[in-house]
């Protein structure tokens, strides 16, 4: 169930202010829960677990959003539905601002207009990026992968790092999370013309048109920087960076992030490293996958496959024991919702494109070939599944450009949790690793119990 309603009882617009009482609430809440509950045991840990990625351990805290199995990503408790219903639009727009969604993983509250255009502002006063990040991106070579080249422009930003002047001038560690607020916000209005740097360097002309402008909300300014002004290609670059803000703290983008900032490295650092996990093919690469899934189809068999040869062909894929891209996930058992924004978004905006066209064929027939399959735990569209079609139809043709996007989009999470974990004081993260041999030791003498 959804927490707190709408904000009328928010006067003040200021989002550090509010911050600042909702992490004094909740530290006291979470006091009072650990001085009760400290010692109880949440779940056992198997053997299997610790082979497999550490797949189903809830041993990693993230206040901003959850996955439930049955409804997909939760923000602060709303359902994504809810929150496209819910966050405020732009003027003309039926799509959520991305800076209602920073407000809502912050606070737990949805904003009111009022509180989004705040945001916008700020973002847009603090979005100059420094001569020498744009100087370097320039010298690199065209050759370098897009997420290097986030990666490094990223880093070097950190010798800005409020958090990191603070630290050395030894702050106390009760006010840690306001240098971290300003060093997520600075990084957050950056991010879009960076990207737009690494966009235009490698693929286009090499200029990012356009001053921002301050009367824009973020997504605006960051379409018009990659190039493309249109009202829909606008409201694609909101939908998408709501779509992708945030999706708990397992994943490999924010478990990295979590990881790095925990050592009190800056956020600037932090999120660096976290885009050499999303550079990786296992988590950045899917958009793409699904668009080399469509363009094998199309370039063998035409566009118009009817559905009997469909079928065949999807057999055919399969029975060679490849995965059908953009179906299937993890931990979600149903259509992912984020995956019918997308589709919705397709319907309206690129009925007759023909990779939307098949793409609903698909939608039609993959889900009851993989249930006759009898493998997969859950049959139905990821969010992938029409992100790439989307981003092609509007120009962005460049599939190695697609976790650059993502990136952007997920800053808005991994800062909003940064926020929160310097403000509840998480310790430095240091599991215990173990050895195979350590491991068979300890199972033999039976110190653990082990699950199925
Ligand atoms: N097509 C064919 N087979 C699939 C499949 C798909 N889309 N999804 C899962 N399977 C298979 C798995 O390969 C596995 O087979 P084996 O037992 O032979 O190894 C079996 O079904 C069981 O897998 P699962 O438990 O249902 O799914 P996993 O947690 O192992 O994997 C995922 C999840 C996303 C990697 C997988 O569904 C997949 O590869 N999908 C296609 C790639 C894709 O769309 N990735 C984007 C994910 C987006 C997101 O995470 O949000």
């Amino acid at each position: 169930m959804a927490p707190n309603l709408p904000t009328e009882n928010i006067h003040s617009h200021n989002l550090k202010q509010l911050l600042a009482s909702k992490i004094d609430e909740h530290n006291k809440k979470v006091s009072t829960f650990r001085k009760l509950h400290g010692g109880t045991v949440v779940q056992n840990l198997t053997v299997d677990m610790i082979y497999g990625g550490m797949r189903s351990l809830k041993a990693l805290l993230t206040e901003t959003s959850e996955i439930d199995p049955e409804k997909g990503i939760q923000f602060r408790g709303y359902a994504f539905e809810e929150c496209l219903k819910l966050l405020p639009k732009a003027t003309n727009g039926e799509q959520p601002l991305p800076e209602g969604v920073f407000f809502l993983l912050l606070t737990g509250e949805i904003p009111n207009e009022a509180q989004v255009e705040e945001i916008s502002r700020e973002w847009a006063r603090r979005s100059e990026v420094p001569e020498h990040v744009e100087k370097t991106l320039k010298t690199f070579p065209k050759t370098l992968h897009p997420m290097a080249q986030m990666s490094a422009a990223i880093a070097s930003l950190a010798g800005d790092s409020k958090f990191a002047k603070a630290f050395a001038n030894k702050v106390p560690k009760s006010s840690y999370w306001e240098y971290v607020y300003e060093d997520a916000m600075d990084l957050l209005a950056k991010l879009p013309k960076i990207a737009a740097m690494i966009y235009r360097n490698l693929y286009k002309d090499g200029v990012v048109h356009g001053e921002i402008d301050s009367s824009k909300d973020w997504s605006s300014n960051y379409a018009s920087f990659l190039g493309n002004n249109s009202p829909q290609f606008i409201e694609l670059i909101r939908l998408y960076n709501t779509i992708y803000c945030d999706h708990e703290g397992g994943n490999v983008i924010a478990h990295t992030c979590q990881l790095v900032a925990s050592s009190l490295s800056n956020p600037y650092l932090a999120y660096s490293a976290a885009m050499g996990a999303l550079a990786g093919p296992l988590a950045g690469g899917a958009h793409a996958e699904v668009l080399f899934f469509l363009n094998k189809l199309t370039s063998e068999h035409g566009y118009d496959i009817d559905e009997e040869n469909l079928r065949f062909l999807l057999w055919e894929h399969l029975i060679s024991s490849q995965v059908i891209p953009g179906y299937g996930h993890a931990v979600l058992r149903t259509t992912d919702p984020r995956d019918t924004a997308f589709r919705s978004f397709g319907l309206k905006h690129l009925p007759n494109n023909p990779y939307m066209k098949l793409c609903s064929a698909l939608y039609n027939t993959v889900p009851d070939i993989l249930i006759e399959q009898g493998k997969v735990k859950n049959p139905y569209t990821n969010v992938e599944a029409h992100s790439g079609v989307l981003l092609q139809h509007f120009g962005i043709q460049e599939v190695d450009f697609y976790p650059v996007m993502i990136g952007v989009a997920r800053a808005i999470g991994c800062m909003s949790q940064m926020i929160w974990d310097r403000g509840m004081g998480l310790p430095i993260e240091r599991p215990k690793s173990i050895s195979t041999e350590s491991l068979m030791k300890l199972v033999n003498e039976k110190k653990t119990v082990v699950f199925d």
